[in-house]
């Protein structure tokens, strides 16, 4: 009998297109050569890998999923693989990707002015301009309909006062897009670095998404001209939009960081001798590593369905609440107990799993929580299940 491969037992790379192997493999190779070697250092000193900007730009990774302005106008299967070998790496490499592309230059090309586009997306798909997305306030990341960050109208000019909470790339960003809300409704601003009242600080002491930069952005009075504002959306459909696109990007990173951390104790237990045998010749441990691959096979399928379903058109943001649910989920339970099957070794980063195990902490937190708890399971991607099933809206 042929072997399977024990990261892929369900043979998925025989459903991919030969386009698609070809830019899975590219990436794999650029996160392999390139990305991995450095990555545990960044996260350790809590820096963002820039010097990976122009590499990751080079090979189209930036807006990859959008046609024109410089973009590549890959599939939606590529991108999910793109952010799947990203992500093998960090998932701080996988965000800074998904908020570049989904959440920056999908809503400039879904909501913005032909001027807007042609001013934003060549520089931002070459890397050459940094996006943020503000969406987010200290008071409630759960319920973005109560936001407080507020758009005046003043002749041509408006005039925003508020702030963002928890923002991807805010102090490195060149252009923020801001959620702000104004008597017409909820809109979405361009705010550009260096704008008289904007100011963005990043947020100290985590210990989760290290290699990746978070941040607060401060508005005080800040005159943002009309032409600034992205014109063909109005309402909270415009963010959830956006958040759509990330998630869908975020149900295929978090496989990569789970087979990272399965490749790494399958190895780790073959050589660690203990009570005269491999650590992999124990049961206990071989049902662990069975239920990791029975877990990731899983989550593979839920990705590829949902990639052939946005390429056909046909995806539904509820088919991407129960990938995002499930997908992260599996890989911080995976994270977690590779952790422990290192023993004392896996409270370093000289392994990879306790690294991607406090990454997926905010992986499950953010674009919707997912909390599951021995008392019951009730939060965003959960509840917006339950309301398809039932009908009924019980946020
Ligand atoms: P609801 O009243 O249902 O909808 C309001 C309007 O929006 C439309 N809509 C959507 N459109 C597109 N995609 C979706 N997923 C949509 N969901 C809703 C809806 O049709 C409606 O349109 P219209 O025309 O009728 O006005 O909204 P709701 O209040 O019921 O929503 C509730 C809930 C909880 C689902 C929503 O508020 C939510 O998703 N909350 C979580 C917020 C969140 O995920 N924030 C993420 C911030 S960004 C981030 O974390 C980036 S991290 C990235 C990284 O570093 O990688
Ligand atoms: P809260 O909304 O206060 O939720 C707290 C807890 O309550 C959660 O467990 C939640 O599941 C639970 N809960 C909420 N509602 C219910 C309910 N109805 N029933 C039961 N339980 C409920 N935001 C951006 O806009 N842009 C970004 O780039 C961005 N990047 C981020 C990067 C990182 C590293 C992190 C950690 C967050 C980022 N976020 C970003 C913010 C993220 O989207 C929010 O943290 C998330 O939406 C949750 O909001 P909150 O932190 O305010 O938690």
């Amino acid at each position: 009998m042929a072997k399977l491969n024990p990261f892929d037992l369900y043979d998925i790379q025989s459903l991919l297109t030969e386009e698609e192997l070809m830019i899975k493999d590219s990436v794999a190779r650029f996160v392999d050569e390139r990305a991995m070697p450095v990555i545990a250092g960044y996260f350790d000193d809590a820096k963002f890998p820039s010097e990976l900007i122009p590499e990751i730009a080079e090979m189209g990774l930036l807006g990859s999923s959008l046609e024109g302005y410089g973009c590549a106008g890959l599939n939606a299967v590529s991108y999910g693989l793109i952010c799947q070998e990203l992500e093998r790496c960090d998932s701080g490499l996988r965000s800074f990707v998904s908020v570049q592309s989904s959440l920056c230059m999908y809503p400039i090309h879904a909501y913005g002015s032909e001027d807007q586009k042609q001013r934003w997306l060549p520089g931002m798909a070459a890397g050459e301009i940094i996006g943020c997305f503000g969406l987010t306030e200290s008071h409630g990341g759960s319920d973005p309909a109560n936001m407080k960050t507020h758009a005046r109208r003043e002749g041509n000019d408006w005039i925003i006062n508020g702030s963002k909470m928890w923002i991807t790339n805010g102090s490195i960003a060149d252009v923020a897009i801001v959620w702000a809300r104004s008597e017409e409704g909820i809109m979405g601003f361009l705010l550009e670095k260096g704008m008289e009242g904007f100011e963005a600080r990043t947020i100290k002491s985590k210990m989760s998404l290290r290699a990746s930069v978070t941040s607060e952005l401060y508005f005080d009075n800040v005159r943002v001209p009309e032409t600034n504002r992205l014109p063909n959306v109005t309402g909270l459909k415009g963010p959830l939009g956006c958040l759509t696109q990330a998630r869908y990007g975020i149900t295929w990173g978090p496989i990569g960081s789970a087979i990272a951390c399965l490749e790494e104790v399958v190895n780790y237990t073959a050589d660690r001798i203990l009570f005269g045998r491999p650590l992999a010749a124990n049961q206990a441990i071989q049902i662990r590593l069975a239920d990791m691959a029975r877990k990731i096979t899983a989550a593979q399928l839920f990705s590829l369905q949902l990639g052939r379903l946005k390429d056909a058109g046909k995806m539904q943001p509820t088919q991407v609440s129960i990938a995002k649910w499930n997908n992260v989920r599996m890989a911080l339970d995976i994270a977690r107990d590779c952790r422990d099957i290192l023993g004392g070794s896996g409270i370093t980063t000289e392994y990879q799993a306790i690294r991607h195990m406090l990454n997926l902490e905010s992986v499950i937190t953010y674009e919707g929580t997912e909390t599951i708890t021995y008392e019951g399971t009730e939060t965003v991607h959960q509840l917006v299940v339950g309301r398809e099933l039932t009908g009924i809206n019980a946020f």
